[in-house]
C-alpha cells in the first residue's frame, strides 16, 4: 500500500532479475479507465525497463474489477504466461457495492494463487475517492502498475529458482 513513507514506484533496480525471457499476462479492468490505463502504462514501462519484450506481453481487458478473477483464470488456462498481473480500480460509492467487489476480487485472485502454478499479482487500487486513485496511478504516491511489474518479475524468478 502507498503511504507518505512509501512510494509505489520506488525500488532497488539492481534487485530485479532480467525479464527478457519472461512472459507476462496483463488483465485490465475498463471501469475507471483513466486510472487503469495509467496503471497499465506504468506496468508496461517497468516491465520493459527490465528487458521484457513486446511479443511476450499478452494484454486483455475485462469490463470491471469483479471480472479480473475470471480474466486471470482464463489467461492462465489459454495463454502461455509465466505470471498474470491484474489491474483494476474500485472507488467507494454510496452503497456497500465497493466492499463486495473488493472482497470478491481479493478472494478470487488469492484463490488462483493458492490453486494454480502461475503467480497472479494484485494490482487492485481500492480508494475512497478519485484523488486517492490518481495519487497511486502515476501521481504523488507513484504508480501501482510499476510495483506490480516488479513483483511479477520477482515471482517468476522465485518459481524458476524452486524448479532448479
Ligand atoms: C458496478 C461497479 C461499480 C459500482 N463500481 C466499480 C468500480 O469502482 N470499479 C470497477 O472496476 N468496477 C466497478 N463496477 C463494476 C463491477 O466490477 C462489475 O463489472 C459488475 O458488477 C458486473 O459484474
Amino acid at each position: 500500500m502507498a503511504t507518505i513513507y512509501h512510494n509505489l514506484s520506488e525500488y532497488d533496480f539492481s534487485s530485479v532479475p532480467d525479464a527478457s525471457g519472461m512472459r507476462f499476462g496483463i488483465v485490465v479492468a475498463e471501469w475507471n479507465s483513466n486510472i487503469t490505463w495509467a496503471l497499465l502504462d506504468g506496468c508496461i514501462n517497468t516491465l520493459k525497463k527490465h528487458g521484457a519484450k513486446d511479443e511476450n506481453l499478452c494484454i486483455q481487458t475485462v469490463p470491471g474489477s469483479f471480472e479480473l478473477t475470471y480474466g486471470a483464470a482464463q489467461m492462465i488456462k489459454n495463454k502461455e504466461v509465466d505470471a498474470v498481473i491484474a489491474l483494476g480500480c474500485v472507488i467507494r460509492g454510496d452503497t456497500p457495492h465497493f466492499d463486495y467487489i473488493c472482497a470478491g476480487v481479493t478472494q478470487g485472485l488469492s484463490l488462483l494463487n493458492a490453486t494454480t502454478d502461475t503467480p497472479v499479482i494484485y494490482g487492485l487500487i481500492t480508494t475512497e475517492n478519485m484523488e486517492q486513485a490518481q495519487d497511486r496511478s502515476g501521481g504523488k504516491l507513484g504508480n501501482k502498475g510499476d510495483e506490480c511489474a516488479v513483483v511479477a518479475i520477482k515471482m517468476i524468478d522465485y518459481t524458476c529458482k524452486l524448479k532448479k
